[in-house]
């Protein structure tokens, strides 16, 4: 729900959007919807809590109103988290896994999965701190100290979800290094989320605009997939769960 996500105007044209291309998602076969009302591309602004508010439960309302689908907010306010969950959303999505003030209070009175995000500075800097010591070890560091927080807080480890971040303060290099060892993060015994989609590792690889990252998109997530990532956060739906179904089709026999 961020201005540059439905360009076509006012908040209830935006709202009316959203909607269709929800139910759109649905009907293609999307078993979560992931709703943000702050843009986390490289270079975004940070928004105000009200604007973020204003963007966002009118959206999870309206959603949960009209449709059965498992509904997760993309925030990284403790206060949004508090009203999402008071309007039946069912996962968090926190990019800056549980890190602000009030987060981990919010989520221990709950009972919700929660996907912890890895990323590297915050979205305004992050293509400037893109230096690891060792990048899959030093993600891995941080899932562990990202845990035990949570663990701190009174949030049961089963609640997690993993994410390594890509795009978020990784080179394109790493990018692809990380992909390739996704595998890795499966020691957590914990549900790995992965999202490429449309991502500048692909549209700089392969030098395409966001509208021609479709094969590339298809893919990485059919990597992930192979590499054990349970949930793929993705653009083109019914394009990637046909992809998905030939790759579990393929998968009995393996
Ligand atoms: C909100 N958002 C954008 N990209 C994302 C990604 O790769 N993972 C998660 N968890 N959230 C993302």
């Amino acid at each position: 729900m961020t201005p540059d996500s439905f360009s076509d105007g006012g908040r209830f044209a935006q709202l009316d959007a959203a909607l269709k291309q929800t139910e759109q998602m649905i009907t293609d076969g999307a078993d979560i919807i992931d709703i943000g009302g702050e843009s986390t591309r490289p270079g975004a602004l940070e928004v105000s809590l009200a604007d973020e508010l204003a963007r966002v439960i009118p959206l999870l309302k309206a959603i949960k109103s009209r449709f059965e689908v498992v509904v997760s907010i993309d925030t990284s306010k403790a206060a949004v988290m508090s009203e999402a969950l008071a309007n039946d959303a069912d996962i968090i999505n926190d990019v800056r896994a549980l890190q602000n003030e009030g987060c981990l209070d919010v989520l221990a009175k709950t009972d919700v999965p929660i996907c912890l995000m890895h990323m590297q500075g915050l979205p305004r800097t992050m293509q400037a701190t893109t230096q690891y010591n060792h990048l899959l070890e030093d993600i891995s560091g941080f899932f562990r100290q990202r845990i035990a927080a949570c663990q701190q807080a009174g949030i049961k480890q089963q609640r997690l979800i993993l994410d390594p971040g890509f795009g978020f303060g990784k080179t394109l290099e790493q990018n692809y290094q990380l992909l390739a060892n996704l595998s890795q993060f499966k020691t957590f015994n914990l549900p790995l989320l992965s999202g490429t989609s449309r991502k500048s590792m692909i549209g700089n690889l392969l030098e395409r605009s966001v509208e021609q990252r479709l094969a590339g998109s298809l893919t990485t997530a059919i990597i992930a997939a192979q590499q054990g990532a349970n949930i793929i956060r993705v653009h083109d739906v019914k394009e990637t769960v046909d992809a998905m179904k030939v790759l579990q089709a393929t998968k009995q026999y393996q």
